[in-house]
Formats: structure tokens, C-alpha cells, sequence
């Protein structure tokens, strides 16, 4: 029961941000978040700002903790080298509003340390109306890529479970899909586990374990598949995901021919998820090295889930 409202409360926010016409509206930049040094890099706050409109006369506020962050308005040359020196603006105290008045681009830094570099910046466009966004799913056409978390990646989301919950909502799982988690080398893992020890966060029992990002795991077999992060305390904040996968067979797109042989080393649907021993991904040699240029494909289909980044965001807000 706590589910079910919980998701039909996700989903009446997320209708109401995207359909949202107000004259002026608020944007909390980073939403739950809020103005930091994120823990996804640079792409962060870049995610966040495909997930909104920006309209004259809206209003952007960064939260943050005074004193140990700051937000200046510099040009976009000082965007790109992260130059704090002679801002147009600097802000000290949270929150900082910030009203957008004029059409174009705006350029904000958080100034500390490194703070710009690791990826405390926004770039935003504005424009003179509000316009609805006319979000455009892809049609299946074949097996899917889904980046977990997408640009936020794969770690402990201050706005706890419900962070990948909403991720997952309304998105069709089927044999043959590929997740991939986007996490810091030793900072997190992957681990599949059974349903009893998802619900209590026992990480003792793994069925198996990924500890070399990006994490590929082909969906192999259906019903209800369960992923945690054994880092301690990290599953417990919230570093769980649970999806139930379908054979497909009432999917517009028939599965591909098993005749397919498997020339490009992608597994064709219904094979193991679990590559042979010595394999990229295999549990059994967790530290082997993986084939670069997965990590930026990662990232590339993260660019088409925005709109998924925004009920997360939405949700947790
Ligand atoms: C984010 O960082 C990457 C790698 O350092 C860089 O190529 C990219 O331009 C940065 N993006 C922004 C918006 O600064
Ligand atoms: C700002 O952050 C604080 C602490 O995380 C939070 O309590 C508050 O609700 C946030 N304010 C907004 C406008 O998001
Ligand atoms: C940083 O900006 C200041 C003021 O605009 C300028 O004088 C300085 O040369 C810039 N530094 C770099 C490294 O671009
Ligand atoms: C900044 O905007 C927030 C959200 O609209 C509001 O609660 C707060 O009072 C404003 N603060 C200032 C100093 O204007
Ligand atoms: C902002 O919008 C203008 C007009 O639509 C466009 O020419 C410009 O390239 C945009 N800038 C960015 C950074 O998206
Ligand atoms: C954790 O799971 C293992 C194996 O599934 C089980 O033996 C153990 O009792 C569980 N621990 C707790 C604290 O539930
Ligand atoms: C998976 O499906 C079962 C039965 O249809 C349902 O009870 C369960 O809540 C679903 N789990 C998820 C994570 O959607
Ligand atoms: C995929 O199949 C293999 C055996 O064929 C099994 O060991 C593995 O757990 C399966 N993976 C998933 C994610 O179900
Ligand atoms: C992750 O770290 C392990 C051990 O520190 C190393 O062997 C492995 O190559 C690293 N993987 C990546 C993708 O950097
Ligand atoms: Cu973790």
C-alpha cells in the first residue's frame, strides 16, 4: 500500500513539473541535492539543467552550507577555466536567489578550493517564455541499455530508497537489457542478492558480486531482480535497486533470432549475464580491467535519460 501511494504521489509531481506553465517559477538548483560539490562530477548540475525550463523573471536559488561553499556569477570564459577572480557576482550567504532577468546564458562557479574544477558549476540558457517540454520516449527497437541512476550513476542519493525506485518507475525491463552502473572505483559495488536480503540490507550472501566500474549486467532471466551496494551503510541510505523483468513476448518487438551469432562480444538475449572466467565482468575476477570506451558509451545513453534524471529528481525533491 506505502508503494503504490508513494508512486502515484512521484507521479502526479513529475506530471506537474513537466506540465508546470507558472510565470514565475523557483528552480532550486540541484534540487535535494542542493549546491555542492557534486558526487557525480561536472555532469550533475549540466543533468539538472536539461531537466528544466529557464524563462525571464524566474527565480534560481542555491542551498548551501555558508562558509564552506559560495556560488559567483562569472563569464563564460571564467566558466571554462573555473577563473574566480572579478566575478560579476558573488554570493556568500544560503540561500542565494538569484533572479533571471534577461535572455541568455548565465555562468555560475562555487569558488572554494577546487570546488569548480570537481564540478561545482552551471551553465543555463534563458529564454523569454515558458514553453512545455514535449518529452518523446524511444520506441523499443531491440534490447535496451539502461544507465542506473543515469548521469547521477550508481551511490548513496541523499534522498535515500527512493532515489532508484523512481528511476526504475515506468521503465520496462525485458530479457536481454543491460544495466550499467556508473560508480567510483573502490567506492561502491554492485552485488546481485535475493529479495529477503535486499529488504534487510544483508550484504553476508551475494549471489554475485561486481567491483569494476562500469558494472554490465545483462538481464538474463525474468521476474523480480534485486541489487545492492555491500559498502557499509549504503545500502541501508538507499543504494538499492529492485525491477522485475518480463520475457517480452508482448512486446511490439520480437526478441532478437538466436541465430544472431555473437560476433560483436555483445551476449545476444537469454545468454548468461555473467561472462566466462576472466571475462571483463565476471565476479570471479573482480580487479580485471574493462574495455575502455564502455564507460563513455555509458555516459552517451545517459544524455537520452534525462527526463528519467527529472523524476528522480522530482521525487526525492
Ligand atoms: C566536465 O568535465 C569534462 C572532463 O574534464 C570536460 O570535458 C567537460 O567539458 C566538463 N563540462 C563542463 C560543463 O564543464
Ligand atoms: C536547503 O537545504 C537544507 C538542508 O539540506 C534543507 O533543509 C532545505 O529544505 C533546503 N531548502 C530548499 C529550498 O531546498
Ligand atoms: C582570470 O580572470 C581575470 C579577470 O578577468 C584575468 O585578469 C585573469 O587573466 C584570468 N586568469 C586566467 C588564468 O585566465
Ligand atoms: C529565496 O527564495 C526562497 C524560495 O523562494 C525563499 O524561501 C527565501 O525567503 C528567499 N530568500 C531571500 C533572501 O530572498
Ligand atoms: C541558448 O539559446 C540560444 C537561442 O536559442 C542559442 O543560440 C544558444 O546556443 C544557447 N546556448 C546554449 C549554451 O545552449
Ligand atoms: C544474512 O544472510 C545470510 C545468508 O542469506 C544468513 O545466513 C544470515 O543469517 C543473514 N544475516 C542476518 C543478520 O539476517
Ligand atoms: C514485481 O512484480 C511483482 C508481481 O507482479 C510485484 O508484487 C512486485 O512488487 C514487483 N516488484 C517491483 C520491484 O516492481
Ligand atoms: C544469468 O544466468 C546465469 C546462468 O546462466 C546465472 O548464474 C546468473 O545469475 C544470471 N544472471 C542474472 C542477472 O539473472
Ligand atoms: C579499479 O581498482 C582496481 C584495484 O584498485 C584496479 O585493479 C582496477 O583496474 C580498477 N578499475 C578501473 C576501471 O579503473
Ligand atoms: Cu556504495
Amino acid at each position: 500500500m506505502g508503494r503504490e501511494l508513494t508512486i502515484a504521489i512521484l507521479a502526479i509531481a513529475v506530471i506537474g513539473l513537466l506540465h508546470s506553465t507558472a510565470a514565475q517559477k523557483t528552480h532550486v538548483v540541484g534540487e535535494f541535492l542542493g549546491w555542492l560539490v557534486p558526487p557525480g562530477g561536472n555532469y550533475t548540475y549540466e543533468a539538472w539543467a536539461a531537466t528544466q525550463h529557464f524563462a525571464v523573471g524566474d527565480l534560481l536559488v542555491f542551498n548551501f552550507t555558508d562558509g564552506d561553499q559560495d556560488v559567483a556569477r562569472v563569464t563564460k570564459e571564467a566558466f571554462n577555466k573555473c577563473n574566480s577572480t572579478d566575478p560579476i557576482k558573488l554570493m556568500t550567504t544560503s540561500p542565494a536567489n538569484f533572479t533571471l532577468d534577461t535572455t541568455g546564458e548565465y555562468y555560475f562557479i562555487g569558488t572554494k578550493d577546487k570546488h569548480c574544477e570537481l564540478g561545482q558549476k552551471l551553465a543555463i540558457n534563458v529564454t523569454a517564455e515558458h514553453v512545455s517540454p514535449a518529452p518523446s520516449p524511444a520506441p523499443r527497437s531491440g534490447p535496451v541499455t539502461y544507465v542506473v541512476g543515469d548521469k547521477l550513476g550508481w551511490l548513496v542519493l541523499p534522498g535515500g530508497e527512493l532515489a532508484y525506485e523512481a528511476w526504475a518507475y515506468g521503465k520496462t525491463f525485458i530479457v536481454g537489457d543491460t544495466l550499467v552502473f556508473n560508480y567510483l572505483n573502490g567506492s561502491h559495488d554492485v552485488a546481485v542478492v535475493t529479495k529477503a536480503n535486499y529488504d534487510s540490507c544483508n550484504t553476508s550472501s551475494t549471489l554475485a558480486l561486481f567491483t569494476n566500474p562500469p558494472t554490465r549486467i545483462t538481464l538474463n532471466s525474468t521476474g523480480a531482480n534485486f541489487f545492492i551496494c555491500t559498502f557499509t551503510g549504503h545500502c541501508a541510505g538507499g543504494q538499492k535497486l529492485a525491477i522485475n523483468v518480463t520475457s517480452g513476448s508482448t512486446a511490439a518487438t520480437p526478441p532478437s533470432s538466436t541465430a544472431t551469432p555473437p560476433s560483436s562480444g555483445a551476449p545476444p538475449p537469454g545468454s548468461s549475464a555473467n561472462p566466462p572466467p576472466g571475462s571483463p565482468t565476471s565476479p570471479n575476477t573482480p580487479s580485471s580491467p574493462t574495455p575502455e570506451g564502455s564507460a563513455a558509451a555509458s555516459l552517451g545513453a545517459a544524455g537520452l535519460s534525462a527526463t528519467f534524471l527529472s523524476i528522480a529528481l522530482a521525487l526525492l525533491f
